[in-house]
């Protein structure tokens, strides 16, 4: 037995050699660009140094605790109870412990209420969104509820913060946990998640005092353990008969409440989802069988009111997506500094290295990408925007959202593979980071409907949209003038803008299929020639770093402008769009 305690493989030994795992950090002194983005942008107003000084004492918790709650909703998903043991049915959604703290954590730190707080000027959207940056990955998802009731807010504020929706306002946006409120956002039914205008079933009945009775079948609900909800129905006339279309669509606030024997009042909840990711929360089919709901908006202007609660979803999946791809690298590098492979550590093999570099370029670009938007948002709210900012604003919120959402699987998944087969065992919770990535280009408007609002944009404001990006990109890049170390990035960004302009020209005097075939491409082409004027600017900072410029460079060197050389091949003629459909079908049917 003396012998067997030298042998390293025996009954109850299993090798030596055990691998130290990742370690999670401080999320906000690990980030520099986070950092350097601040220092640049806020003000020197006091509340600056107590912005920061919150955002590490949050980064902390994150770290040490937060983060293991976020766990454990992974691990503890929801339930759903349909019948007490009596028979009686109540429709329970089981959530779990850690999940109800997060939600009391969430109003504490104020993750809704510091976008409505105004002692924090034009800067309040970018301090929320930072703190919600650091938070996402390890918040078991509880930032989806909190993005729809930071949009929920939004719209009470936009149709008046008035009865019978004042004291939702006030509960949304409360940093009281016995009084914050979450809300959901109703809107996808079984026909149409995207063609909401055709695919809404749902009747609204009035009743004698003013209110609403809703009937319908919502498909899709997100944290459905919320306290109220913001949905679309269409409103029936006196002889039962409603408007078809998205003109038929009104805007109706619902509370969700339950009768004294504990059932929900006009609602069942069918069914939970069984989904990819996204386990931490639930998302529920609910039947709405007499649901009271007052109407916010003008009949028929249903879409329309939404869309102040899409701006904001949108940017908050945004944020998240930056986040995840933030996350994933700290944990990569930390990882390369512990993990030795052929002799070395794998943060002194440069493949291994440009690897990781390529992930920081694409990590930083989003970053920059979203705080622009967190910065207009901010300006339009405190009543600072020039028609420019209002114009990148509405341009830049489905660009972003679109971009940044592809780009997150992409660099997750290239940061899952970064810890070789760990990356995708399950209990390292890198494979649910994977997960939960994928939807951010699902939800909220997928890839190629978000192109499509970007045609919108472009189309409802005569071009104007446009006019101010092309303004705007010029000006960051008039700014980089005589900054030598920058001049192959400012080159490239000027050249794929002029590209940019041409196009826009030629194809604005095409069909609108034409225009259409290429909405998708636009939409990146808007992203990565964007990223690339912010990259360069921020690398302007006179606090910037070497690796600033260094990552500027680096994203400049890829294809900006995706529509020319498509353009150039015919990708977009209407020839395409039959060879298209030939290829994909192999001429079965046609
Ligand atoms: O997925 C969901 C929740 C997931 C959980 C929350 C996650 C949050 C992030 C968390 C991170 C971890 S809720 C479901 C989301 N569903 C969508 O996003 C729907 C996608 N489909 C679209 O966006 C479509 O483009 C529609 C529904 C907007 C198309 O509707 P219409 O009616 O066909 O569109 P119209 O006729 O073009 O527009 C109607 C009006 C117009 O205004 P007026 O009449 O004044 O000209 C448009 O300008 O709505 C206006 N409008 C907008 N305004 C339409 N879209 C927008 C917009 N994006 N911004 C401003
Ligand atoms: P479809 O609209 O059928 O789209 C299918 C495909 O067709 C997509 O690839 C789309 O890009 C493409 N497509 C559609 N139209 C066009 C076009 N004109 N041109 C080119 N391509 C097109 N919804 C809610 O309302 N509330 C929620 O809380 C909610 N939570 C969700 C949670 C999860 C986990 C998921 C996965 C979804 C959730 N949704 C929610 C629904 C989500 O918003 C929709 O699934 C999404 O908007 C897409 O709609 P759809 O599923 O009907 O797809």
């Amino acid at each position: 037995s003396d012998a067997a305690g030298y042998l390293p493989f025996s009954r109850a030994r299993v090798g030596l050699f055990f691998q130290e795992q990742p370690v999670l950090k401080n999320p906000f002194l690990e980030d520099a660009l986070l950092r350097g983005y601040l220092k640049r942008h806020l003000p020197q107003e006091s509340y600056s140094q107590a912005i920061l000084s919150d955002l590490n004492t949050f980064g902390e918790r994150v770290a040490k605790d937060i983060d293991t709650w976020g766990r454990e909703c992974e691990l503890n998903p929801p339930r759903l109870v349909h019948f007490d043991p009596w028979g009686q049915r109540v429709d329970h959604i089981v959530t779990s412990v850690a999940w109800k703290r997060l939600k009391d954590l969430s109003a504490q730190e104020g993750l809704v209420a510091i976008g409505y707080d105004k002692s924090f000027g034009e800067w309040r959207r970018v301090y929320q969104m930072s703190k919600l940056y650091i938070f996402s990955p390890s918040s078991g998802l509880y930032t989806c509820p909190l993005a729809m009731t930071d949009g929920a807010a939004k719209v009470i504020q936009s149709v008046g913060v008035s009865p019978p929706v004042e004291e939702a306002y006030r509960r949304l946006t409360s940093r009281q946990p016995e009084r914050f409120w979450t809300s959901g956002q109703w809107m996808t039914e079984r026909q149409g998640g995207s063609d909401v205008g055709s695919g809404t079933e749902t009747v609204a009945v009035p009743q004698a005092d003013g209110s609403y009775r809703l009937h319908g079948y919502k498909w899709f609900t997100s944290a459905t353990d919320a306290d109220m909800t913001l949905t679309l129905a269409r409103v029936q006339d006196r002889s039962g008969s409603t408007t078809p279309g998205s003109r038929g669509l009104s805007l109706f606030y619902a509370e969700v409440s339950r009768f004294e024997d504990g059932r929900l009042r006009g609602i069942e909840v069918q069914r939970l989802k069984d989904k990819l990711g996204t386990r931490q929360m639930p998302t529920a089919e609910l039947l709405l069988d007499g649901l009271p709901a007052y109407r916010l908006s003008e009949e028929g202007r249903g879409v329309a009111s939404i869309a102040n609660m899409l701006t904001i979803t949108r940017i908050h999946n945004s944020v998240s997506a930056a986040a995840a791809m933030r996350r994933v690298l700290q944990l990569a590098r930390d990882y390369a500094t512990r993990r030795t492979a052929f002799g070395k550590l794998l943060k002194d093999h440069p493949l291994h290295m440009q690897t990781l570099a390529r992930m920081e370029v694409e990590t930083c670009a989003a970053f920059l990408l979203v705080m622009d938007v967190c910065r207009l948002l901010g300006r339009e709210e405190s009543g600072l925007a020039s028609q420019l900012d209002l114009h990148l604003l509405r341009l830049l919120t489905p660009v972003v959202k679109l971009y940044t959402g592809k780009q997150a699987v992409a660099v997750v998944s290239e940061g899952l593979e970064s810890f070789g087969g760990q990356g995708y065992i399950e209990d390292t919770g890198m494979p649910g980071i994977l997960r939960d990535a994928q939807v951010l280009s699902i939800w909220e408007g997928t890839t190629n409907v978000l192109s499509l609002d970007v045609l919108r944009c472009v189309a409802r404001s005569s071009g104007m949209v446009l006019h101010a990006y092309f303004a705007h990109v010029k000006s960051l890049l008039a700014g980089a003038s005589g900054v030598s170390s920058l001049d192959p990035a400012v080159k490239a960004v000027g050249s794929a803008l002029s590209e940019l302009e041409q196009f826009v020209q030629i194809a604005t005097s095409r069909s609108p299929s034409y225009l259409e075939l290429a909405a998708r491409d636009l939409g990146y082409s808007l992203a990565r020639i964007y990223a690339g004027a912010l990259l360069i600017d921020h690398a302007c900072w006179k606090d910037a770093s070497p690796n600033d410029t260094y990552a500027a460079l680096r994203w400049c060197e890829q294809e900006l402008c995706l529509v020319t050389s498509k353009q150039k091949r015919g990708c977009y003629d209407s020839s395409s769009a039959s060879m298209d459909a030939a290829l994909v079908y192999d001429n079965l049917i046609q």
